[in-house]
Protein backbone atom coordinates (compact mmCIF):
# COMPACT_ATOMS: atom_id res chain seq x y z
CA UNK A 1 0.00 0.00 0.00
CA UNK A 2 1.25 3.53 -1.28
CA UNK A 3 2.08 5.46 2.15
CA UNK A 4 0.86 9.18 2.23
CA UNK A 5 3.41 11.28 4.05
CA UNK A 6 1.99 14.63 5.33
CA UNK A 7 4.51 16.79 4.96
CA UNK A 8 2.29 20.20 4.19
CA UNK A 9 0.71 20.19 8.25
CA UNK A 10 3.38 23.13 9.04
CA UNK A 11 2.87 24.85 5.55
CA UNK A 12 -1.17 25.07 6.48
CA UNK A 13 -0.70 26.24 9.62
CA UNK A 14 1.69 29.10 8.83
CA UNK A 15 -0.45 30.10 6.09
CA UNK A 16 -3.64 29.87 8.25
CA UNK A 17 -1.76 32.05 10.91
CA UNK A 18 -0.82 34.44 8.30
CA UNK A 19 -4.36 35.03 7.74
CA UNK A 20 -4.67 35.44 11.18
CA UNK A 21 -2.22 38.41 11.64
CA UNK A 22 -3.77 40.14 8.69
CA UNK A 23 -7.12 40.09 10.54
CA UNK A 24 -5.75 41.40 13.81
CA UNK A 25 -3.54 44.12 11.37
CA UNK A 26 -6.81 45.13 9.66
CA UNK A 27 -8.66 45.35 13.16
CA UNK A 28 -6.06 47.23 14.56
CA UNK A 29 -5.50 44.58 17.19
CA UNK A 30 -2.35 43.72 19.13
CA UNK A 31 -1.80 39.90 20.13
CA UNK A 32 0.56 38.21 22.71
CA UNK A 33 1.22 34.47 22.44
CA UNK A 34 1.95 33.68 26.19
CA UNK A 35 4.08 30.35 26.30
CA UNK A 36 6.50 28.63 29.08
CA UNK A 37 6.86 25.08 30.18
CA UNK A 38 3.57 23.79 32.69
CA UNK A 39 3.20 26.36 35.88
CA UNK A 40 6.40 28.66 35.09
CA UNK A 41 3.75 31.23 35.92
CA UNK A 42 1.67 32.31 32.58
CA UNK A 43 -1.61 32.87 34.13
CA UNK A 44 -0.21 34.44 37.36
CA UNK A 45 0.75 37.28 34.88
CA UNK A 46 -1.82 37.64 33.08
CA UNK A 47 -4.24 37.73 36.28
CA UNK A 48 -2.00 40.49 37.85
CA UNK A 49 -1.81 42.45 34.48
CA UNK A 50 -5.32 42.49 33.71
CA UNK A 51 -6.14 45.28 36.41
CA UNK A 52 -3.55 47.56 34.76
CA UNK A 53 -4.35 46.62 30.88
CA UNK A 54 -8.13 46.82 31.14
CA UNK A 55 -7.82 50.11 31.96
CA UNK A 56 -6.33 50.92 28.68
CA UNK A 57 -7.45 48.49 26.31
CA UNK A 58 -10.20 46.64 24.86
CA UNK A 59 -9.11 43.02 25.83
CA UNK A 60 -9.88 39.55 25.03
CA UNK A 61 -8.18 36.41 26.68
CA UNK A 62 -7.76 33.50 24.11
CA UNK A 63 -7.13 30.53 27.06
CA UNK A 64 -5.42 26.90 25.80
CA UNK A 65 -5.48 24.33 28.15
CA UNK A 66 -5.59 20.49 27.19
CA UNK A 67 -9.27 19.45 29.36
CA UNK A 68 -10.08 22.27 31.93
CA UNK A 69 -11.08 25.79 32.12
CA UNK A 70 -9.31 26.39 35.29
CA UNK A 71 -7.50 28.95 34.09
CA UNK A 72 -9.86 30.62 32.45
CA UNK A 73 -12.31 31.10 35.58
CA UNK A 74 -9.26 32.68 37.35
CA UNK A 75 -10.11 35.42 34.77
CA UNK A 76 -14.16 36.20 35.54
CA UNK A 77 -13.62 39.13 37.58
CA UNK A 78 -12.85 41.26 34.38
CA UNK A 79 -15.66 41.88 32.30
CA UNK A 80 -13.93 41.07 29.32
CA UNK A 81 -14.30 38.23 26.17
CA UNK A 82 -12.77 35.14 27.41
CA UNK A 83 -12.65 32.15 24.72
CA UNK A 84 -11.53 28.86 25.66
CA UNK A 85 -10.01 26.11 23.51
CA UNK A 86 -9.20 22.65 25.15
CA UNK A 87 -7.16 20.99 23.14
CA UNK A 88 -8.64 17.34 24.23
CA UNK A 89 -4.73 15.99 25.39
CA UNK A 90 -2.90 18.33 22.25
CA UNK A 91 -0.17 19.85 23.77
CA UNK A 92 -0.46 23.12 21.88
CA UNK A 93 -2.38 25.59 20.34
CA UNK A 94 -2.43 26.09 16.53
CA UNK A 95 -3.26 28.67 13.78
CA UNK A 96 -6.63 27.12 12.99
CA UNK A 97 -8.09 26.99 16.99
CA UNK A 98 -6.97 30.84 16.95
CA UNK A 99 -9.07 31.08 13.85
CA UNK A 100 -11.98 29.83 15.54
CA UNK A 101 -11.72 32.26 18.37
CA UNK A 102 -11.63 35.29 15.82
CA UNK A 103 -14.83 33.74 14.46
CA UNK A 104 -16.52 34.17 17.80
CA UNK A 105 -15.07 37.58 18.68
CA UNK A 106 -15.80 41.18 17.72
CA UNK A 107 -12.32 42.07 16.70
CA UNK A 108 -13.37 45.20 15.49
CA UNK A 109 -13.89 46.36 18.77
CA UNK A 110 -10.75 44.72 20.81
CA UNK A 111 -6.99 46.19 20.69
CA UNK A 112 -5.69 43.62 22.57
CA UNK A 113 -6.09 40.03 22.69
CA UNK A 114 -3.88 38.00 25.32
CA UNK A 115 -3.28 34.12 23.97
CA UNK A 116 -2.27 31.76 26.81
CA UNK A 117 -0.81 28.91 25.33
CA UNK A 118 -0.82 25.38 26.35
CA UNK A 119 2.28 24.98 29.40
CA UNK A 120 4.73 23.04 26.82
CA UNK A 121 8.46 24.15 26.16
CA UNK A 122 8.88 22.65 22.60
CA UNK A 123 5.94 22.56 20.42
CA UNK A 124 4.72 26.36 20.22
CA UNK A 125 7.87 27.06 18.98
CA UNK A 126 6.73 25.33 15.86
CA UNK A 127 3.10 26.70 15.18
CA UNK A 128 2.49 30.49 14.30
CA UNK A 129 -0.93 31.53 15.59
CA UNK A 130 -0.66 35.03 14.16
CA UNK A 131 0.41 36.49 17.31
CA UNK A 132 2.54 40.14 17.13
CA UNK A 133 4.85 39.01 19.70
CA UNK A 134 5.65 35.86 21.39
CA UNK A 135 5.83 36.16 25.49
CA UNK A 136 8.40 32.90 27.27
CA UNK A 137 7.68 33.06 31.14
CA UNK A 138 10.50 30.87 32.26
CA UNK A 139 10.64 30.72 35.84
CA UNK A 140 13.90 30.09 38.28
CA UNK A 141 13.05 26.88 39.45
CA UNK A 142 13.81 25.39 35.66
CA UNK A 143 17.42 25.75 35.98
CA UNK A 144 20.48 27.20 34.21
CA UNK A 145 21.07 25.14 31.47
CA UNK A 146 16.88 25.57 29.36
CA UNK A 147 18.05 28.02 27.28
CA UNK A 148 20.25 26.01 24.92
CA UNK A 149 18.58 22.96 25.36
CA UNK A 150 14.97 24.09 24.58
CA UNK A 151 16.66 26.38 21.94
CA UNK A 152 13.76 26.52 19.52
CA UNK A 153 11.24 28.26 21.72
CA UNK A 154 13.66 31.11 23.33
CA UNK A 155 15.11 31.71 19.38
CA UNK A 156 11.63 32.30 18.55
CA UNK A 157 10.40 34.69 22.15
CA UNK A 158 10.78 38.56 21.74
CA UNK A 159 10.89 38.84 25.52
CA UNK A 160 11.53 35.80 28.24
CA UNK A 161 10.04 37.05 31.75
CA UNK A 162 12.28 35.15 34.27
CA UNK A 163 9.48 34.67 36.97
CA UNK A 164 9.76 33.60 40.29
CA UNK A 165 12.52 36.03 41.40
CA UNK A 166 10.66 35.94 44.92
CA UNK A 167 12.28 32.09 45.70
CA UNK A 168 15.53 33.03 44.12
CA UNK A 169 17.26 33.38 47.02
CA UNK A 170 16.28 29.89 48.23
CA UNK A 171 17.83 28.40 44.78
CA UNK A 172 21.24 27.30 43.81
CA UNK A 173 21.02 29.40 41.02
CA UNK A 174 23.06 31.84 39.17
CA UNK A 175 19.91 34.11 37.33
CA UNK A 176 23.32 36.13 35.03
CA UNK A 177 24.20 33.09 33.71
CA UNK A 178 20.10 32.24 32.74
CA UNK A 179 20.20 35.66 31.25
CA UNK A 180 23.49 35.45 29.38
CA UNK A 181 22.14 31.96 28.15
CA UNK A 182 19.12 33.47 26.76
CA UNK A 183 20.70 36.39 25.34
CA UNK A 184 23.33 33.76 23.66
CA UNK A 185 20.43 31.92 21.91
CA UNK A 186 18.59 34.79 20.64
CA UNK A 187 20.89 38.36 21.10
CA UNK A 188 17.74 40.53 20.27
CA UNK A 189 15.61 39.18 22.74
CA UNK A 190 14.51 41.71 25.83
CA UNK A 191 14.98 40.21 29.27
CA UNK A 192 12.84 40.90 32.34
CA UNK A 193 13.04 39.65 35.88
CA UNK A 194 9.42 40.02 37.96
CA UNK A 195 7.47 37.70 40.66
CA UNK A 196 3.98 37.41 38.63
CA UNK A 197 2.65 36.89 42.12
CA UNK A 198 4.18 40.16 43.21
CA UNK A 199 2.03 42.88 41.00
CA UNK A 200 5.07 45.45 42.54
CA UNK A 201 7.38 44.01 40.43
CA UNK A 202 5.75 44.05 36.98
CA UNK A 203 5.91 47.88 36.20
CA UNK A 204 8.69 47.35 33.39
CA UNK A 205 6.26 44.26 31.96
CA UNK A 206 3.31 46.52 31.71
CA UNK A 207 5.93 49.28 29.85
CA UNK A 208 6.60 46.70 27.35
CA UNK A 209 3.36 45.88 26.35
CA UNK A 210 2.66 49.60 26.17
CA UNK A 211 5.59 49.96 24.13
CA UNK A 212 4.95 47.04 22.02
CA UNK A 213 1.75 47.91 21.25
CA UNK A 214 2.45 51.52 20.02
CA UNK A 215 5.01 50.17 17.84
CA UNK A 216 2.49 48.58 16.03
CA UNK A 217 0.15 50.77 16.00
CA UNK A 218 2.81 52.87 14.10
CA UNK A 219 3.61 50.07 11.41
N1 LIG B 1 6.69 32.11 44.47
C1 LIG B 1 6.08 32.42 43.32
N2 LIG B 1 5.13 31.59 42.84
C2 LIG B 1 4.55 31.93 41.68
C3 LIG B 1 4.90 33.09 40.96
N3 LIG B 1 4.16 33.12 39.82
C4 LIG B 1 3.41 32.03 39.84
N4 LIG B 1 3.61 31.30 40.96
C5 LIG B 1 2.96 30.05 41.35
O1 LIG B 1 3.32 29.04 40.42
C6 LIG B 1 2.22 28.14 40.23
C7 LIG B 1 1.89 28.01 38.74
O2 LIG B 1 1.50 29.28 38.26
P1 LIG B 1 0.53 29.44 37.02
O3 LIG B 1 0.34 30.90 36.82
O4 LIG B 1 -0.67 28.61 37.17
O5 LIG B 1 1.43 28.86 35.86
P2 LIG B 1 1.01 28.57 34.33
O6 LIG B 1 2.22 28.82 33.52
O7 LIG B 1 -0.20 29.35 33.99
O8 LIG B 1 0.68 27.02 34.38
P3 LIG B 1 -0.03 26.13 33.22
O9 LIG B 1 -1.13 26.94 32.63
O10 LIG B 1 -0.51 24.93 33.96
O11 LIG B 1 1.06 25.80 32.25
C8 LIG B 1 1.07 28.68 41.06
O12 LIG B 1 1.02 28.01 42.29
C9 LIG B 1 1.44 30.16 41.26
O13 LIG B 1 0.92 30.70 42.45
C10 LIG B 1 5.90 33.96 41.51
O14 LIG B 1 6.27 34.99 40.96
N5 LIG B 1 6.46 33.54 42.68
MG1 LIG C 1 -1.98 28.68 33.17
Amino acid sequence: MKIKVLKNVMLKNNALGADNRWEFKKNSVFVLNMTSSPGAGKTTLIKNSLAEFTDKYKMAIIEGDLYTSRDAEQFTDFDIPIYQINTEGGCHLDAKMIHAAIDDLDLNDLDFILIENVGNLVCPAAFDLGADRMVLVYSITEGEDKPKKYATMFEKADIVVINKMDIAPHLNIDVDKVESEIKEVNPGCKVLRLSADKPETLKEWYEWVRKEIESKSKE
